[in-house]
């Protein structure tokens, strides 16, 4: 959510420029080329509905109107629900976190609880661990006033999220320190990092144990803290013993004297902050247990919920543009009696326990069982997934799709029924933001065509299957006054403060464990069942998972496929699927490539700019070598999204057992010149 002020004249966007006062500021390029977004001569301006059958190989996309459009999904919806349940149906939001509540609503309305988002791959895996471990949900902060270190634990935030490089460039002018740990050199490595250890993918677990190791071999942990406030301190303790620095140099390959030394830097440099990443630790077969250690070591510092250290968010999640208002989204009073219908509850039932939404990497198990009839996607991209043609091929075999983007995309769009066109962020008005206390409405422009906001799309279903009332008759303003009345406001008093934003008074209270804000029984303590950080987490044992934050070796590289593979680093000018169809930021970067050390490209007679195929055990793209002294020996990495070289084809479907995530950073290959095959 970036704050973007633009200058228009006759609905076209004359000039972007940073909103200078805005929380997330600066802009990133991305933002700059939204006028070339907007006006984009591809853009998707009408429904379209197929006219052939998806095995012929053209669709034959035809132009229809809104209204018919609406008559098809909604007799269809109709149709389905009384043949095979409502509940098969299923509901999904990708990348886009702003038609989520509106979509949930409808999810829920319509009487389904399969709710489902991209954040099946991404952030809630690490929000089940932390919810596990602390009760409450955290990535960390960055550093504050009193902060003394902060540690970066698998992010770029230079090119992922450029306004939050700027606050840690400040802290870092201000004195603090900073731990990176990043398997390749990158601009935030470069700029902040006082210690940078390169970790082996995928072996983070391993290695916040043996810094955990170290805090209880030398007594260097916040002992007042752990013995009160821990659960569990005394099994992790000896099962860390197992993870001596000179043990675990071997799993990690960052050398035993510099884990010894950022575990020094973190005992002694109080109050610590970690800066977590939301995907990059989750993702590989052991990614919940291995963000749990991560969790641990921090729980181990005593800086949790005081100044300078990790926060416990204190606003109630009512306006967040993601899941928001739980009665808006949840519609409490429908979801617990249909929660039985969910797909995921027998697969995945620690998640299933935590999380509102269903995890749905299992799609096309769920869909030739026969449980899913058919999908509504807004933002939905098959790309996103490992094995990516078993989706493509669960959506096609459904009795009915309909997606909602702005630009037609082949390999989602190619096998679904209807897709309809959505408006972009400049053109929409749902939902508010909601940034560090404040709330932000919106000026909108004239979507071109006929696009349609998110919310606005999700409205009219809604009231078209007859739920008039719950939606607002299709008014979405009302929809989001409802939410604002919560805390006083309207989008009036929001249209009114569009430069300053709406402040949200809160008062800053720090340990809230002590004080019984944390509870819902209001009892002091956390949000667990013991009532303690749970480092031992009872809820994984009673699921007869570990209940330690218990390390597996990640896959090893073979004799065939020497390589350790990690995938999806961001870059600045793209985000997954999205943005390859500006030239202007295609320029930066015009072909899929794979990053390699020199090291291994002179081992393989590469050079960069060679084209090359990547392979592992499971499939094989033709990319570009990228030959960087960024990129550790022995490990590659590729960006995922590339319709022309999909790297998730690369990566199998085996799941973390405890959240169902993909192994996206656990990959192995080997790179080869197309000659040597
Ligand atoms: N190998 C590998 N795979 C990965 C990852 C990785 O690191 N490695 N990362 C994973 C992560 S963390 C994520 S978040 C996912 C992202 O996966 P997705 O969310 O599937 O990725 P996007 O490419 O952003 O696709 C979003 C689609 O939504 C459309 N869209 C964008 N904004 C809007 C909107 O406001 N409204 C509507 N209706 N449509 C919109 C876009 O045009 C695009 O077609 O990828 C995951 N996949
Ligand atoms: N420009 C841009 N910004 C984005 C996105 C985008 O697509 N483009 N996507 C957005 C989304 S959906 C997300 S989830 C966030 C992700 O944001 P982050 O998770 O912060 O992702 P990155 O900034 O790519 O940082 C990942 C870093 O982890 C390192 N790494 C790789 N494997 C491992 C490993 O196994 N262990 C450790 N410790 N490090 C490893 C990589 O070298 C890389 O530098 O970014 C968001 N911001
Ligand atoms: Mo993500």
């Amino acid at each position: 959510m970036c704050g973007v002020r633009f200058l228009v004249q006759d609905n076209f966007i004359a000039k972007i420029e940073n909103w200078p006062n805005f929380p997330n500021s600066p802009l990133c390029v991305k933002a700059y080329a939204l006028r070339d977004l907007r006006h984009h001569p591809e853009r998707l301006l009408y429904p379209i509905k197929r006219t052939q059958s998806k095995e012929s190989r053209n669709p034959g996309w035809a132009r229809i109107s809104w209204d018919e459009a609406y008559e098809i999904i909604v007799s269809k919806l109709k149709e389905i629900r009384d043949k095979y349940g409502p509940e098969s149906v299923v509901f999904y939001v990708g990348n886009p976190k702003e038609p989520r509540a509106a979509v949930q609503r409808l999810c829920y309305t319509f009487g389904s609880p399969n709710y489902a988002t991209e954040s099946s791959v991404c952030r809630k895996a690490a929000e089940l661990a932390e919810l596990l471990t602390y009760g409450f949900q955290t990535l960390g902060n960055p550093p504050r006033a009193q902060t003394r270190l902060c540690v970066i634990w698998g992010s770029n935030p230079a090119w992922s999220a450029p306004y939050m490089m700027v606050r840690m460039l400040k802290a870092k002018k201000r004195g603090v320190k900073f731990i990176v740990i990043d398997p390749r050199i990158t601009p935030t490595s470069e700029k902040l990092a006082n210690l940078h250890l390169r970790v082996r993918p995928a072996s983070d677990g391993a290695l916040a144990l043996a810094m955990i190791n170290v805090l209880f071999r030398d007594e260097i942990y916040d002992v007042n803290f752990a013995e009160k406030w821990i659960f569990g301190l005394k099994e992790l303790k000896e099962y860390a013993e197992a993870f001596s620095p000179e043990k675990v140099e071997k799993i990690t390959w960052v050398p035993a004297k510099i884990i010894e030394e950022a575990a020094y830097l973190i005992a002694e440099n109080a109050p610590v902050t970690f800066w977590l990443s939301p995907q990059t630790t989750i993702h590989c077969r052991n990614g919940v247990q291995n963000h749990r250690a991560i969790l641990s070591l921090i729980a181990l510092t005593g800086c949790i919920d005081v100044p300078g250290g990790i926060i416990i968010p204190a606003h109630p999640p009512l306006y967040s543009w993601d899941s928001g208002d739980p009665e808006f989204c949840r519609r409490t009073d429908i979801l617990p009696k249909i929660r039985d219908k969910r797909l995921d509850l027998q697969f995945f039932p620690v998640w299933a326990r935590y999380l509102s939404e269903v995890q749905i990497n299992m799609l096309p198990e769920y869909v030739r069982s026969g449980k899913v009839k058919a999908i509504l996607m807004w933002g939905g991209n098959t790309m996103m997934w490992p094995q990516t043609r078993e989706y493509q091929e669960a959506i096609k075999s459904l009795e009915f799709a309909v997606a909602v983007d702005y630009f037609y995309r082949p390999w989602t769009h190619d096998f679904v029924d209807i897709v309809l066109p959505a408006a972009t962020c400049l053109e929409r008005r749902a939902p508010f933001a909601f940034l560090r206390g404040r709330v932000y409405g919106r000026r909108v422009l004239k979507p071109p065509g006929e696009c349609q906001e998110d919310w606005q799309i999700a409205f009219d279903i809604g009231v078209r299957l007859g739920y008039a009332s719950e939606f607002w008759n299709g008014n979405i303003d009302e929809g989001l006054n409802f939410i604002l009345k919560k805390i006083g406001l309207s989008l009036n008093d929001l249209e009114k403060s569009l430069e300053s934003g709406v402040e949200i008074p809160s008062q800053e209270v720090y340990r809230k464990y002590e004080i019984g804000m944390l509870r819902a029984d209001g009892k002091p303590g956390f949000p667990t069942p013991s009532g303690k950080i749970e480092v031992y987490s009872t809820v994984l044992r009673d699921y007869g998972f570990d209940p330690l934050p218990a390390f597996r070796m990640p896959l090893q590289p073979t004799k065939e496929y020497p390589l350790i593979l990690t995938t999806g680093c961001r870059v600045p000018f793209y985000a997954h699927s999205r943005w390859r169809e500006i030239p202007n930021l295609r320029r930066f970067m015009p072909h899929p490539v794979a990053n390699i050390s020199p090291r291994d490209a002179a081992e393989r007679g590469i050079k960069s700019g060679d084209n090359v195929i990547v392979s592992s055990p499971w499939g094989s793209i033709k990319v570009k070598a990228n030959v960087t002294s960024m990129m550790l020996e022995g490990v590659v990495d590729v960006l995922h999204g590339w319709a022309e070289a999909n790297v998730n084809e690369l990566i199998p479907r085996e799941w973390d057992p405890i959240s169902g995530f993909p192994p996206f950073k656990e990959g192995i290959c080997e790179v080869k010149k197309p000659s040597e095959y």
